[in-house]
């Protein structure tokens, strides 16, 4: 058995779960064997994207070039998660052409500001609150729901494991092999 290429694209605010959930489905597809990798903040804000910050047109350039870097992966033959906040609908777009849209599994992970707010575990909330952080998503920069994304995963009211179970489930029925 095996997989054909897919993008698991997971967007939401900070502290809205999209790591955890990302690192847990990476667990889950490695268990049964799927080779795959995931792409965020962390891996290309430090090196690849190390010349971008957070202004409208530095998040647009990030997330064009981590849909090419999931491009590439997919022809690699990686299930890639992607764990960006990428706030707006256009480049959220523009990701799914450069992936390829029958492979980009679009994932709101929609926990709510306040949830998010309240969990604060890096303080980033409190500091952009007090004005220390300009353009934070969600307090003084925009953030775009998807307006039909495959799936939905509140991590206010539903568990972690079962939010990355139904991501799990719908790679199982329509990429697994
Ligand atoms: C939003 C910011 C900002 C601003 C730093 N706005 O919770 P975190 O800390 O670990 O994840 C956030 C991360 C967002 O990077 P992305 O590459 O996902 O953003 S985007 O898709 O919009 O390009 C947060 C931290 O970086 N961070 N400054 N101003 N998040």
């Amino acid at each position: 058995f095996g997989a054909r290429p897919a993008t698991v694209w997971l967007t939401g605010l900070s502290g809205a779960g999209k790591s955890t959930i990302a690192y847990e489905l990476e667990q889950l597809l490695l268990r049964e064997r799927h080779p795959c990798y995931v792409l965020d903040g962390d891996n290309l804000r430090h090196h690849l994207n190390r010349d971008l910050g957070f202004s409208a047109a530095d998040r647009s350039e990030n997330i064009r070039r981590a849909a090419e870097v999931a491009h590439l992966m997919n022809e690699a033959g990686l299930i890639v998660i992607t764990a960006f906040i990428s706030p707006l609908r256009q480049d959220r777009d523009i990701a799914r052409e450069i992936v390829l849209p029958e492979r980009f599994v679009e994932v709101h992970v929609s926990t709510a500001l306040a949830l998010c707010e309240e969990r604060d575990p890096k303080g980033l909330y409190a500091r952009a609150r007090q004005g220390q952080i300009p353009e934070f998503t969600g307090i003084s920069a925009p953030y775009e729901a998807p307006l039909s994304p495959t799936l939905t995963l509140d991590t206010g009211a539903a568990s972690l494991a079962h939010s990355t179970r139904r991501v799990y489930q719908h790679l199982a029925r329509h990429f697994f092999v």
